[in-house]
């Protein structure tokens, strides 16, 4: 594994890069086309409009390259390594366009890299009203926000108001039938504890209409998984799981004595200035402009569900976070950059347990490790109507926040990963 570490000799080759990259928004709006040949197209932009944007990046782009040069004091510090390649904007804009030929309505991507930034978009954030998708649209952010309630209980360890290693009965007295279940256990999917949610979604789309306005509580979610056995005895297996979040966020109400809403915006939200993310359960809908979310049936050919209006009292704090790309751009970076959290806390969120070839997953954070070699830090996120990833490189320098607005599509899910190989390897 080699984990990204920009230095000033990285930064300036990025932006020297990207010098030959296409800007951001310079696919928008051209047909459908196979990856490949989309990148060509990409590449060499044949519409007047689209080369007028090519050159207003590219002059962008040297005068960035210029300001870099003569200000190397900006650029980061930090120990010499191999340099990041610059993300690939062209490439990005395949993978929307190739996301969106298969059945997304829409997708956006925004990089933030040293200060620059970088966005694609494609497609339409509400198929009635024909909206062009934007980049600054709020969204359903799905399981990143496991992330978000594993920082806020890891701060309490910070405050010696938890231990990770302490049995979850010790702060919930008779909650789980194994006093061996403990805190890391949870937090790293190694409890056992049976994931609800795969009962409650067997059927798409009348699963999520039976839960879309419910209003559940956090026992009666835990109820639901210890209606069936475990999957693993307390650390011996990673098997994920909703419900191991939902008592992770019993516990911070139980140890803050404020719901999870006050948590998140005292502790992350307000001090890193999150204008786009909030948490409304039991509200159902999405405050401000936003892009809607359209659920995949199950069955081929049925029209996409308009998922948008939900309570998802199924995940609170498992997944009922809503953010923007910019907004989780800035969170990981800052979480990965240690703002977060204290070095020590840190480095038990980033003890990994491999999941597969090329994904592990430590405290509410996963690895993945990407073709060119660089792991990358974040979570995904798939709450019905949107497909979310949201990764940084390990010393924060560079983020990525990528979305669909489906779901229940796999092609979708699996192409939309495409985006963190442009973003991290230039490709
Ligand atoms: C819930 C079902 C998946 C999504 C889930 N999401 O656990 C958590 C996450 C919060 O990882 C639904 N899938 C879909 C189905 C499958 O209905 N039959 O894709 O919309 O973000």
């Amino acid at each position: 594994m080699v984990s990204a570490t920009v230095g000033r000799a990285g930064v300036l080759g990025a932006v020297a890069l990207s010098l030959l990259a296409v800007p951001a928004r310079a696919a928008t709006g051209t047909p459908d086309a196979p990856a490949t040949a989309a990148r060509q197209a990409a590449a060499t932009p044949a519409t007047v409009g689209r080369q007028a944007a090519v050159t207003s990046a590219r002059q962008a782009a040297t005068a960035a390259a210029r300001l870099a040069a003569a200000t190397p004091a900006t650029a980061p510090r930090g120990p010499a390594a191999a340099a990041l390649p610059a993300p690939d904007t062209a490439g990005l804009a395949a993978v929307l366009r190739s996301v969106v030929a298969q059945g997304a309505p829409g997708a956006l991507a925004r990089i933030d890299d040293h200060g620059r930034t970088y966005r694609v978009t494609r497609g339409v954030a509400d198929r009635v009203t024909g909206r062009a998708i934007s980049t600054g649209d709020r969204f359903r952010i799905g399981s990143v926000t496991k992330t978000f309630t594993t920082v806020v209980l890891l701060q309490l360890v910070d405050e010696h108001r938890l231990a990770l290693d302490a049995p979850v009965n010790r702060y919930l007295p008779g909650l789980l039938p194994d006093d061996r279940i403990t805190v890391r256990h949870l937090l790293s999917h190694r409890s056992g504890l049976y994931d609800y949610s795969d009962d409650m979604f067997a059927a798409s789309v009348s699963g999520f209409e039976a839960v879309r306005k419910k209003v559940f509580t956090y026992r009666q979610l835990v109820a639901l998984s210890l209606k069936k056995p475990r999957t693993n005895a307390p650390g011996a297996a990673y098997s994920y799981s909703n419900t191991n979040f939902v008592v992770a966020g019993l516990l911070v109400e139980k140890l803050t004595g404020q719901p999870v809403r006050t948590a998140y915006r005292n502790r992350i939200v307000k001090p890193l200035k999150l204008t786009d993310t909030f948490y409304v359960h039991p509200d159902t809908a999405i405050p401000g402009r936003h892009t809607r979310g359209y659920l995949t049936p199950d069955r081929a050919g049925a029209p996409l569900v308009d998922a948008t209006a939900q309570t998802v009292s199924w995940a609170q704090s498992a997944g009922a976070v809503i953010s923007s790309a910019r907004d989780l751009d800035v969170f990981y970076g800052a979480l990965l950059k240690g703002r977060l959290l204290s070095a020590a806390r840190l480095a038990d969120m980033e003890r990994f347990t491999k999941v597969n070839s090329t994904t592990a997953y430590g405290l509410g954070l996963r690895r993945r490790d990407l073709s060119c070699g660089v792991s990358v830090y974040g979570h995904t996120g798939a709450v019905q109507g949107y497909y979310t990833y949201a990764f940084g490189t390990k010393d924060g320098g560079r983020t990525l926040t990528a979305m669909a607005n489906t779901s229940n599509n796999a092609k979708v899910l699996n192409t939309l990963a495409g985006a963190l190989e442009s973003a991290f390897c230039g490709k």
